[in-house]
């Protein structure tokens, strides 16, 4: 069964996430389907493509498979993790890539919304950044993105709070393009994308990419760098990295002690 499906109309491509079994979260085999769609729908000339989640999905998408962050004292988000590798990939795409956000987004795939380069969500749609939840050491790079995603304070509210945020309040602040009743989802997505279809894609395509560059433009020097990894080396190293993890299999809050 697919983890992922991925279709064409016209010059608009469409990838839906489909591991509903384990609400899309996104694992290894999920990141590696979406990877291989985006490259046939670009294949195809696709011109836009939309991300999105079925129908009714009560969750658009779970995260990071929780199953799969390392807990014998490897970094839990390098940069060849899947969830990494899959935010470059939707950043590097030529064609404009917009979330179509319907049920609830989680942790990772957060950052996954915030690397399309426009967000339509549902009104009933919620967005919760969780690394203070499960005790992840986030990385450099994801921050940064929360960080250009939207205003400071609300994205320190996200992550230090770790709650579902409604999807009114996060466009509010920048980090979703339009929110729209649930009936009209498809029809506003739709608009966009056709919008775009009918501009220069190559115009659109070296928009996209100065935009990347431009944005990530920022020099860091390599002493702070080296200084956050040791203490994220410190976090996936702790009790507490181990802790969220096992809370989370075992179903039950976390009891973080600072360890
Ligand atoms: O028990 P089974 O085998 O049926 O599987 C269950 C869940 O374990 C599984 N599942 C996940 N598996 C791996 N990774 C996940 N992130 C994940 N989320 C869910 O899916 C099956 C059905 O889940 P269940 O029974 O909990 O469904 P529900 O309808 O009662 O609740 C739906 C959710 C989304 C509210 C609930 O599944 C949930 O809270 N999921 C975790 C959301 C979350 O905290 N995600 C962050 C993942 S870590 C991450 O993204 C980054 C590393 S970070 O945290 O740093 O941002």
């Amino acid at each position: 069964m697919p983890l992922v499906q991925s279709t064409m109309e016209g010059p608009v491509g469409t990838i839906t996430l489909a591991y509903l079994e384990k609400h899309n979260a996104l694992g290894k085999a999920l990141i590696e389907e979406l990877l291989g769609g985006i490259a046939s729908l670009l294949a195809q000339e696709a011109r836009v493509i939309i991300l999105r989640a079925p129908r009714g999905a009560k969750v658009w998408s779970a995260g990071h498979d929780v199953r799969e962050l390392p807990t014998d004292g490897r970094d839990p988000l390098t940069y060849d993790d899947p969830l990494r590798r899959a935010v470059r990939g939707i950043k590097e795409t030529p064609a404009p890539v917009i979330a179509m956000v319907e049920g609830s987004v989680w942790g990772g795939a957060c950052e996954l919304v915030m690397s399309c380069d426009l967000v339509v969500a549902s009104e009933q749609s919620t967005f919760a950044l969780t690394p203070a939840k499960l005790g992840v050491p986030y990385d450099v790079a994801g921050v940064l993105n929360f960080m250009r995603s939207a205003n400071l304070a609300f994205i320190k509210e996200m992550l230090f709070t770790a709650e579902p945020i409604a999807a009114k309040r996060a466009c509010a602040f920048g980090l979703v393009n339009h929110v729209v009743p649930v009936e009209e989802l498809e029809a506003t997505t739709n608009r966009l994308a056709g919008a775009m279809t009918r501009n220069s894609p190559h115009v659109i395509a070296l928009l996209k990419e100065e935009l990347h560059v431009l944005a990530a433009a920022t020099p860091l020097d390599p002493e702070a760098f080296e200084r956050i990894q040791s203490l994220r080396r410190r976090i996936y190293d702790s009790a507490d990295y181990q802790e969220g993890i096992r809370a989370f299999l075992e179903r039950r809050a976390p009891r973080f002690e600072g360890r």
